[in-house]
């Protein structure tokens, strides 16, 4: 076996990354830790001053309820929610985020982020909820807030995360190794939060050759939150619930600032506004097609369909949204002024959190003023803090939760002592980067309430742990027993390389589960072949090869990913409905149906290695809103 020291690490409160869920969790947990006297712990695979979904920065705060202004109510952002996810979502969870998020919003500006302002000294807001920032720094600032909270010798950087320690139904760590040194960690502790993002690459990007990378969800982001609680047995929800942006074409910059700031159209190639002329659409998918703003999916759907019927490209149409703000100037000095700030606000949107489609647009000479840029749909994602839900089921709020949804403890998923936020908890989207810090407090505090009132010490079986050591490590061993088998090092009867074993799993998620080449949509007969071949799949990750630290950590994201990718297949197919045409389409079941408005769940049972399917309520706190 290759020689890796052991590092053990014993703490109380593990939290497993470094973004934006975990940088809350980590100053909650540690203002709560101290009083209690306890051991705060974060690993994350990366920096943290530049991790995960928020590396580049971002141009605006998606969620601001704005309730001390006066402006929306809790029960506001709980129907957006619900809304855009066609009714799907746990209000409970949604509130909880709700409630606390605009204090965090304040928190980052104590913290040092330009948030823009207007002659009043108000928020300047993209849309509704949402708030333009200079946010270039937005991560540095965060990660250093989380740092000063937990000190540098709490923080584990560069340790890649693989497997929970599960003993006894309960979640007693984790275990990982250094990115950088030979090391292997063991992390025992009596809670654990999982903030690890959610997946890219699971499906077959449309970025091809030396674009390969490029795509809008952050490469890093890999699918160890759910592999993690998946993997630990605990109920995940939504699933089949992906999420599709659509996005600048080739760089997946932003829309965001375009339609709701700028209030610009998107039209196909004809000069038709799709909103527009595809409106009976939506008569189909009501009562969520007649609500305001039409639910993201389904904004995509309508664009897709002009596609289908070959009316592309689709162009967002960034000249005639830039002349009409300023042809509003009372004079021609004004307007010349305003034209050159809306000419950098657009360029600082990319800047601030997409650089590269700042490059492309420089790259093609495209000027926004002059003329529009193409815009479309990206390939599927998994982010249950966005406008996708996937993640684990987790316990609601004591004073808010129905009890069929409180088990104990805030953020805690159906297994003991395993917690989850942002990405890795699903059913309560569109958080986004407040709503996830957010949440990774409201963890923070009940984890530490948890310690306090679960006193047992974090134990696992030594020997246990020697396999699964020998099992993380498989991936170099294999390569040093095979590499002499072939000249190029990259093909080998023996073994399979992790970007190899990444491609064809892409293929089989994109051509059976719906992905690009399908224009996202399956059946039955297609997810039953997808799952057969990511059987043999599995098969073959016994025989995957690293060449070093490297590899070793593309071997296990790709392994985390096929995990994801099962669950989201089995839950597919589980629902015998078209829910959210414009992420996925079920070409048996074309239609939404009363019957399946529910949460589709599943649970991975370890011991005998078998997935359960199951149906849970909805169960609403606030009414459904009436509309025509
Ligand atoms: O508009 C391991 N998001 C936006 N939110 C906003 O508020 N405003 C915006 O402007 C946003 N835009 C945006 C957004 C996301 C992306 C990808 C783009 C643009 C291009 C959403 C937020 O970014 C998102 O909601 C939060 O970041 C979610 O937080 P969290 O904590 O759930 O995930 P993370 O921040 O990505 O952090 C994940 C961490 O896990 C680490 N990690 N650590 C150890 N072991 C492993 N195996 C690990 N695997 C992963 C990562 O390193 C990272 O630290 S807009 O365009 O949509
Ligand atoms: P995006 O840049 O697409 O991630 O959008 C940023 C925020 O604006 C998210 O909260 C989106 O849900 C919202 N948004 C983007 N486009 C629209 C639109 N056309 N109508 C309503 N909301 C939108």
């Amino acid at each position: 076996m290759a020689n890796f020291e052991t590092v053990e690490v014993k703490t109380d409160v593990l939290i497993l990354g470094g973004g934006m869920a975990a940088c809350g969790a980590a100053t909650e947990a540690a203002y709560w830790a101290k009083k209690n006297g306890l051991k705060v712990t974060l690993v994350d695979k990366a920096a943290m001053d530049r991790s995960g979904a928020v590396a580049m920065g971002l141009s605006a705060i998606n969620q601001y309820v704005g309730v001390r202004d006066g402006q929306n109510s809790i029960k506001d952002y709980v129907e957006y929610v619900r809304n855009d996810l066609m009714g799907v979502t746990r209000e409970d969870l949604v509130a909880n985020i709700a409630r606390h998020v605009d204090s965090s919003v304040h928190m980052f500006e104590k913290w040092g982020l330009p948030i823009w302002k207007d002659a009043d000294g108000k928020y300047v807001h993209e849309g509704r909820w949402q708030l333009m920032i200079n946010g270039e720094s937005y991560k540095v600032l965060v990660a250093e807030a989380a740092k000063n909270a937990l000190g540098m010798d709490n923080i584990y950087e560069r340790v890649f995360i693989v497997e929970p320690l599960i003993e006894g139904g309960k979640c007693v760590g984790a275990v990982g190794f250094s990115t950088r040194e030979n090391k292997f960690y063991v992390f025992k502790a009596k809670t654990t939060i999982v903030t690890m993002g959610g997946a890219v690459h699971v499906f077959r990007p449309r970025s091809v050759g030396e674009g390969l990378g490029r795509s809008w969800y952050p490469p890093f982001n890999s699918g160890a939150s759910a592999y993690f609680t998946i993997k630990g047995g605990a109920e995940m929800t939504c699933q089949e619930v992906r999420f599709i942006p659509v996005r600048f074409k080739d760089a997946y910059g932003p829309v965001g600032a375009w339609f709701l700031l700028f209030k610009s159209r998107a039209t196909n190639a004809l000069g038709e506004n799709y909103m527009q002329t595809r409106r009976p659409e939506l008569e189909k998918w009501k009562p969520y097609g007649m609500v305001k703003p039409v639910p993201a999916n389904l904004r995509n759907w309508l664009m897709m369909l002009d596609v289908m019927e070959g009316k592309g490209p689709i162009l967002m149409r960034t000249e005639e949204a830039i002349e009409k703000i300023a042809a509003e100037s009372p004079d021609e000095k004004s307007k010349k002024k305003k034209l050159k700030e809306l000419e950098s606000e657009a360029w600082e949107d990319f800047l601030d959190m997409t650089i590269s489609q700042a490059i492309l647009w420089a790259a093609t000479n495209t000027a926004p003023e002059e003329k529009p840029s193409e815009i479309a749909a990206c390939e599927p994602y998994f982010i249950g803090s966005h406008s996708g839900a996937s993640g684990a089921w987790v316990c609601g709020p004591e004073d808010i939760a129905p009890k069929e949804y409180f088990w104990g403890y805030a953020q805690m998923t159906t297994v003991k002592g395993m917690f989850a936020a942002g990405d890795a908890s699903g059913a309560s989207s569109h958080k986004f980067s407040s709503g996830s810090l957010t949440e990774g407090r409201i963890a923070a505090k009940a984890c530490v309430k948890f310690c306090v009132e679960n006193t047992e010490e974090p134990n696992f079986d030594n020997a246990k742990l020697e396999e699964i050591k020998k099992w993380v490590l498989a991936p170099i061993d294999t390569f040093e027993e095979h590499k002499g088998a072939t000249v190029d090092p990259e093909v080998n009867p023996n073994y399979i390389k992790p970007k190899q074993f990444m491609f064809r799993l892409q293929k089989i998620m994109d051509e059976y589960a719906g992905g690009v080449t399908t224009q996202f949509m399956t059946s039955k007969p297609l997810l039953e072949k997808g799952l057969e071949l990511l059987a043999m799949l599995r098969e073959d990750a016994d025989k995957l090869a690293a060449d070093g630290l490297h590899e070793l950590s593309r071997a296990w994201e790709n392994y985390h990913r096929m995990w994801q990718a099962e669950a989201h297949i089995r839950t597919i197919m589980f629902r015998e409905e078209t829910r959210w045409p414009g992420y996925y389409f079920r070409s048996d079941f074309p239609s939404m149906k009363e019957d399946w408005k529910v949460f589709a769940n599943c649970v991975y049972h370890p011991a005998k290695d078998e997935w359960e399917m199951l149906k849970r309520d909805i169960i609403p706190i606030y009414e459904e809103v009436k509309v025509s």
